[in-house]
């Protein structure tokens, strides 16, 4: 599927859209203004909006999968899953106290990451193959904040907002590949001290390697590759959940410790 959009709008939803990641401001979404806009044009605008940044020297840092739990898909009525990049301002450390006001509505998410050692490219990788190309991997959250109102979107829109990126958690604990069955991982997570979701990597398509691999295949389509040494969040094993000034989060991940963090 190609473009319908032709490279000065792109550019202009690209500089909207990070507009709005900046300076944390809502926007609507953008297929109500551009009714015509596919998942091409998103993808389009996702990667001017990662040039605009890498020009002005932010260093992009990781890879993102959104959208890759059924449960999730099926809520927002979409069959397929988006990704999105990681900019190095977007790391916050285990156990920090985030400031609330980098966010417009921050929710959290229990993931796990890869970190690659070979190049992943191509249609039809397997959750083998991703393994076999795994240096280790972390527990880390994730902070959504997509930057539509009332969280009305759609899979273009989200695409387009870099699939709500704007915050990550990286765990002190990393694991050998093969230190356990990824598709069973628990994972606990509290919030102010109290229980409100509780997952298995199994949620993120089947086994949290299959996202590493849908990830190379979506790249695919734009003759783009997961290079050996990125980090890649592999979405959420649990809900996102909705955070408020002065919340705590702390997570539990089977043999893998606790990530925390709690918002000023
Ligand atoms: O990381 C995710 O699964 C979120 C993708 C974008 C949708 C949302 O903001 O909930
Ligand atoms: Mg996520």
């Amino acid at each position: 599927m190609g473009c319908n959009l032709d490279q000065g709008t792109i550019e202009k939803i690209a500089e909207h859209c990070e507009n709005a990641e900046l300076n944390c401001q809502e926007i609507i979404k953008l297929t109500d203004d551009y009714p015509d806009m596919n998942f091409a044009d998103a993808t389009a605008v996702q990667w001017q909006m990662r040039r605009n940044k890498e020009a002005r020297g932010t260093r992009i840092v990781g890879m993102k999968m959104g959208l890759t739990s059924w449960a999730k898909m099926n809520q927002m009525g979409v069959t397929q899953p988006c990704y999105g990049f990681l900019c190095d301002y977007f790391s916050y450390a285990d156990g920090a106290t985030v400031p609330f006001s980098d966010f417009i509505h921050p929710k959290v998410e229990a993931e796990v990451a890869f970190v690659t050692n070979k190049d992943l490219k191509g249609r039809g990788i397997s959750v083998d193959e991703v393994m076999a190309a795994t240096e280790f991997v972390v527990p880390a959250l994730e902070i959504i904040d997509s930057r539509y109102k009332d969280f009305k979107f759609d899979l273009t829109s989200v695409m387009a907002d870099n699939s709500s990126s704007r915050g990550f958690v990286i765990g002190s604990k990393a694991a050998a590949p093969d230190a356990c069955d990824w598709s069973t991982l628990g994972v606990v997570m509290e919030k102010n001290g109290k229980l409100v979701e509780l997952g298995a990597g199994a949620a993120v398509l089947d086994h949290p390697a299959a996202s590493v691999a849908m990830l190379a295949e979506m790249l695919a389509d734009i003759d783009e590759f997961i290079p050996a040494g990125t980090f890649v969040m592999t979405g959420g094993i649990t809900a996102a959940v909705l955070a408020e000034p002065g919340d705590s989060f702390s997570v539990r991940y089977q043999n893998m410790g606790n990530v925390t963090l709690s918002f000023s």
